[in-house]
């Protein structure tokens, strides 16, 4: 909501009506506005800032032309419960009447004074000039709202034709004036919390593999529409993905950083952005070896566990088998352990097959082949 504070008098008192006004000559209406208006600041006040009662201040109304008419603008990002309520409004015909709106109450004030025409009586809703009477914007809590308020300080209306028996309480005047105000919805469409929740896959990858994307929101019922987007974070320059769907894959091609870009946009046209990125290493290398690659009967062989490049911690297991045989045996079952010994049992060719794990825990297979000689 704008706010600002607003200059001028701070007016003690009430403002000056006279007791006797003589008719009213429409081609001189400014005599009106510069006895009374002149001077003073004009503002909205209303449910939206609690009245003004918890500090806040009017929305100003400025006539910056000089024609009489005032204007302001009324902007709630999103009407809330406490703001809403019925307009219970006089229409001039002796009692009270609902007019069954229920929305967003204001009223026009000078110099944040409730001072004047307190309790008077107004002939139509939607007049207001430090009364009771408000106008009231129909809407709903959810809503976000801009209303263009128009304060016309040339229209004044004579309402000495009203009496007693019609809720006239004319005070010590024997007639006064309202000024008429017109107001105007500019805008009024529910608050979009439109929340971008798309995911990925993995936030590091060796090269090779693929991240998939997966673009979601949340936050409305509107259709949302997907774009993403895709670069070397050393670079500038994006490259879409076209047509995603919910599920996209991403290959990159270099080992470096990748910075990916989700836009989630809603048939209301909320946008809500989500980005990340990704690194891209070296795969890991499977370097294990054996201490020798042929021993006699009896012998032991020590299988070194070794890995380099991929990411994390590396773990290792192994197999072997008689290279006649097709079933393999357990060493090593997926452990951060990088030697084991292994003691043959015929002279024969041995398989001795290291899987090496990083982080990725896509294993990189080697097979080393051990001669047992009699
Ligand atoms: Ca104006």
């Amino acid at each position: 909501m704008k706010k600002t504070r607003l200059l001028g008098l701070a007016l003690a008192g009430v403002i000056a009506i006279p007791a006797s006004i003589p008719a009213f000559a429409a081609n001189s209406p400014l005599m009106y506005e510069s006895s009374d208006i002149n001077g003073l600041s004009i503002g909205i006040v209303g449910s939206f800032n609690n009245w003004g009662s918890s500090g806040e201040d009017d929305i100003p109304m400025n006539d910056n032309d000089n024609d009489g008419i005032y204007e302001g603008i009324i902007e709630i990002p999103s009407v809330t419960e406490d703001m809403i309520s019925e307009s219970i409004t006089d229409n001039g015909t002796g009692e009270f009447v609902s007019r069954g709106f229920s929305g967003v109450q204001f009223k026009i004030r000078t110099n944040n004074s409730w001072s004047n025409n307190w309790g008077d009586y107004e002939p139509a809703y939607n007049r207001t000039y430090n009364s009771q009477t408000s106008c009231c914007v129909e809407t709903k809590p959810g809503m976000s709202l801009t209303v263009k308020v128009w304060f016309d300080t040339t229209s004044v209306e004579d309402q000495s034709v009203q009496d007693e028996g019609d809720r006239f309480l004319p005070n010590d005047y024997d007639s006064f004036y309202v000024w008429p105000v017109r107001y105007e919805v500019i805008e009024s469409k529910p608050v979009t919390k439109l929340t971008n929740t798309s995911t990925i896959s993995s936030y590091a990858v060796p090269l090779g593999s693929s991240v998939m994307i997966y673009p979601s929101s949340d936050g409305t019922d509107k259709k949302v529409k997907y774009s993403i987007y895709y670069k070397k974070s050393s670079s500038s320059v994006w490259t879409a993905i076209k047509n995603p769907t919910y599920e996209n894959k991403f290959y990159p091609k270099a080992i470096t950083n990748y910075d990916i870009k989700v836009i989630a946009k809603d048939a209301d046209g909320a946008v809500s952005k989500k980005d990340f990125s990704v690194k891209v290493y070296r795969p890991i290398e499977n370097t294990s070896s054996l201490s020798k690659d042929t021993i006699k009967l009896g012998e032991k062989v020590k299988i070194r566990c070794s890995a380099k490049n991929g990411r994390g911690d590396y773990y290792y297991s192994v197999y072997c088998k008689k290279s006649s045989a097709k079933k393999w045996s357990k060493l090593i079952d997926f452990s951060p352990r990088t030697a084991a010994l292994f003691t043959p049992a015929s002279a024969t060719k041995y398989d001795i097959r290291i899987y090496a794990y990083d982080d990725d825990r896509t294993p990189k297979s080697k097979t080393l082949t051990l001669t047992v000689t009699k």
